[in-house]
């Protein structure tokens, strides 16, 4: 196995519209993303991602693409991003960006242009069909968004595909000169000294032949056997790869969209020299059983595990994963995984133990370094994200769940749970702008007591707990590289694991219940002091740890 920086390092994913405002007006941007370096390397973080900074008319926060060459003037300007990108260099980090190519935004000049007439030039770089025998849509593809993927237009009597919103219409990779402007635009970046890129949606670029009909099963599946996947993608990639990306000293971060452990190895196997790694989707939606706002399924740990152990073989020595438990797209980590009340600070610091001794780069979100929490929205007028926005007024057509109910499954599931913006002290907006305006999305109130000002200050904190087990994890390899042995497998209360690397072994066990539990372990480690825990405390007589509820340890032995 190769061993190399991206593997090793660890990400840092920035939502910058939620970051930190530097001119107070209530929005994220790059000076405030400066501002804060000094943090982030504090942190020992080694990869900071930033989700898209791009030109758009943010319909879905800058993942709708106008102009794949310049800033957001929201943002700052390019001067602010040159500047970014040299500090971070100098304090010896490095950055990506997001890569939104399977779309971009319906105001990128090429899509005006494409919309002006069957004979345009840049017709052919978006996806046009005719209306079906009854002047519907083509085909019966469903958007991620709600409502269809398709979006008739008056001027042409045709329609176009958009599998995100109607203001994201997908790209057509099979033309060339897409290829190429999209290489170029990675080009640019590249050129500037970027490191590399996360590819947003990007196992969804090659569409199936003749836009077959999706049959009826869940819209998972869907996905993966009708959006993703499609028969040119790898050909695409490679191309990509071979032409970009390995020209630079740069990786590639794939959204694994639609990739299952068996179908994984065709995008990040070494040998194929596609993608350098993705993160799947498993653990992620491991408690959403077709999509979002659909049927959800407890939380259960064995089935977790169960999800680590299939993508560990399936990767093994060939392929590398990131390991995410967060996003801007999903709640956040510490309310669905933990306890975000009376357990909240040694559950948020257990689940880190967890995360940090999987296999696979580090990949942490925003904002659960202090354990930020989901949000509760009081009404409608609060939402902000177009997904949960597209949910509830299709529900309003449909009436198949209350308002109030439509309201609390937003709450529990909807993406602004992880985009309320970063809670930097306990001061007015939770210090991330000043008073001059309000923030584009409502700020947690929780931001009095969950403020990283206050966990600076805490020697127990989260925050301080994140970053002694980074520096721990910098220090021996078999975090990072280490083979891995399940303890108790079947145990739906404890996660018990050993890693070896060469000559250092960790053990780790992590107590997933909010009561204290006995556990018998198949070492002796009474003279062993752990090298990590969530408590000040670990009580074990002979051979039996009793754990205290979400107690989480690592030994070295
Ligand atoms: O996400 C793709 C994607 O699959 C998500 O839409 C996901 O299914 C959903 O959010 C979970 O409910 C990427 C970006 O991460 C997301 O923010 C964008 O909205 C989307 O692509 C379109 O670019
Ligand atoms: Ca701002």
């Amino acid at each position: 196995m190769e061993l190399s920086w991206f593997k090793k390092g660890t990400i840092y994913q920035i939502y910058p519209r939620s970051f930190n405002d530097s001119n107070g007006d209530g929005i994220g941007d790059l000076r405030g993303i400066i501002e804060k370096l000094d943090y982030l390397q504090s942190l020992h973080v080694d990869i900071l991602w930033l989700s898209p900074i791009f030109s758009s008319p943010n319909d879905d926060n800058g993942y709708d693409i106008s102009d794949y060459c310049a800033i957001m003037p929201e943002f700052g300007t390019m001067k602010d991003f040159d500047e970014l990108l040299k500090k971070t260099h100098e304090r010896g980090m490095r950055l990506i960006l997001d890569l939104v190519a399977n779309h971009c935004s319906d105001e990128h000049i090429w899509f005006k242009e494409a919309k002006k007439s069957k004979d345009n030039p840049y017709r052919d770089y978006f996806h046009w069909r005719k209306p079906s025998s009854n002047g519907g849509p083509p085909n019966n593809w469903k958007s991620f968004f709600g409502g269809s993927a398709w979006e008739y237009d008056e001027t042409s009597g045709e329609y176009y595909l958009h599998l995100f919103t109607k203001k994201q219409p997908d790209l057509n990779w099979e033309n060339p000169k897409v290829r190429e402007e999209m290489y170029d635009a990675m080009r640019f970046w590249l050129d500037k000294g970027v490191d590399g890129f996360r590819m947003d949606v990007i196992p969804l670029i090659s569409k199936r032949e003749g836009y077959p009909d999706a049959p009826g099963f869940g819209f998972r599946k869907v996905i993966e056997e009708v959006y993703a996947n499609g028969p040119r993608v790898h050909e695409y990639l490679k191309e990509m790869t071979e032409k970009v990306v390995s020209q630079y000293d740069a990786f590639s971060l794939a959204e694994g969209v639609g990739i299952n452990h068996e179908n994984a190895g065709l995008y990040i196997d070494n040998d194929r020299k596609e993608l350098n790694m993705l993160y799947h989707f498993d653990i992620l939606e491991c408690t959403i059983v077709n999509g979002k706002f659909e049927e959800v399924s407890p939380f259960d740990l064995v089935n977790m595990k169960g999800i680590f152990k299939k993508w560990r073989d399936a990767v093994h020595k060939k392929g590398w994963i990131a390991n995410a438990m967060g996003n801007h797209d999903f709640a956040r980590m510490v309310s669905r995984f933990g306890e975000d009340k009376e357990h909240w600070a040694a559950s948020a610091k257990m689940l880190f133990i967890m995360q940090a001794t999987q296999n696979g780069t580090l990949n942490i979100y925003q904002g659960d370094e202090i354990g930020m929490t989901n949000i509760e929205l009081e009404s409608i007028d609060e939402v902000r994200d177009i997904q949960s926005l597209n949910f509830y007024n299709e529900n309003l057509k449909t009436k198949r769940y209350s308002k109030e109910l439509a309201l609390k499954m937003i709450n529990n599931e909807g993406r602004d749970n992880a985009r309320t913006p970063i809670q930097w002290n306990d001061e007015i907006n939770g210090g991330f702008t000043t008073i001059k305006k309000e923030p584009w999305i409502k700020v947690n109130p929780n931001y009095n007591t969950i403020n990283v000002k206050k966990q600076d200050d805490d020697p127990v904190s989260i925050l301080n707990f994140y970053r002694n087990l980074l520096k721990t994890r910098k220090q021996h390899d078999v975090f990072v590289y280490g083979d891995f042995e399940e303890l108790e497998f079947n145990n739906p209360e404890i996660y018990a694991y050993k890693k070896k690397f060469k000559e250092e072994e960790i053990i780790v066990i992590l107590n997933f219940k909010n009561v204290t539990l006995d556990f018998k372990i198949p070492y002796n480690l009474s003279d062993v002091e752990p090298l990590l825990n969530n408590y000040e405390v670990l009580e074990m007589n002979n051979n039996v740890m009793n754990l205290k509820p979400y107690q989480g340890v690592i030994f070295k032995i």
